[in-house]
């Protein structure tokens, strides 16, 4: 015998008028939650990082990371300069390649000024970028760029500490098939080496030096940094 042939009511329910306004609800509902979710992730923590002075006291901290000569790093090491952290990855096909040239020609149009800035990148690509392939991407936009990677566990680290989503995102089945997601932002950290603000990563060179000189001319923050 098979089965009896009596669906649930809910399905068998003649599609009345209520029925189809409440599938586009649904349908609504889920294309808002997409939207959010994407929202959200291409806002990379902006939300949180312009939620008032409190949010970005945990931003940064301790990290260990390893350069392009294959030498351990620490945030110590650049204790008396600002640092402007990036976070990307090497194969990226647009946004870290356009970003880290803005930031070389930001660096360009601040002259001397630019002396007290250490631009890093730091790639979550670790499979991919060895410091070698790191330090030959960075040098190619500015021989100021400092570029860091490190391991798994290195950069789980340094991207808590950040604040910084990434993940990788499968677009085949070769070993290398794969784009690494990220969030894009410019972290201008102190001499202390205290979080000060994000610095817009989709502007122009121009509107990243503007930024800089803004944030670093400030008094409150030059008096703060302890040198
Ligand atoms: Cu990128």
């Amino acid at each position: 015998m098979s089965a009896p042939l009596d669906p649930p009511p809910a399905v068998e329910a003649p599609l009345g008028e209520a029925s189809v306004p409440s599938r586009r609800s649904a349908l609504l509902i889920g294309l808002g939650g997409a939207l959010v979710t994407l929202s959200l992730m291409a806002m990379g923590g902006l939300f949180w990082l312009t939620q008032g002075p409190d949010a970005a006291l945990g931003i940064g901290g301790v990290f260990s990371l390893v350069d392009g000569d294959g030498k351990t790093v620490t945030e110590k090491g650049f204790r008396g300069k600002y640092m402007l952290v990036f976070f990307g990855y090497t194969f990226c096909p647009d946004v870290c390649p356009t970003t880290l040239n803005q930031v070389a020609e930001a660096m360009d149009r601040l002259g001397g000024q630019a002396d007290q800035i250490v631009p890093i990148f730091i790639s979550v690509d670790p499979k991919r970028d060895t410091p070698a392939v790191v330090k030959e991407f960075t040098t190619a936009f500015s021989p100021r760029l400092v570029g860091l990677t490190g391991n798994a566990e290195q950069l789980e680290k340094v991207a808590r500490a950040f604040r910084v989503y990434f993940a990788e995102r499968r677009i085949g089945s070769g070993p290398d098939d794969y784009t690494m997601d990220h969030s894009s932002i410019l972290y201008l950290m102190g001499r202390d080496g205290r979080f000060i603000a994000p610095v817009r990563a989709e502007g122009s060179g121009e509107q990243i030096a503007t930024d800089l000189q803004r944030l670093i001319g400030n008094p409150s923050i030059s008096n703060g940094a302890r040198l």
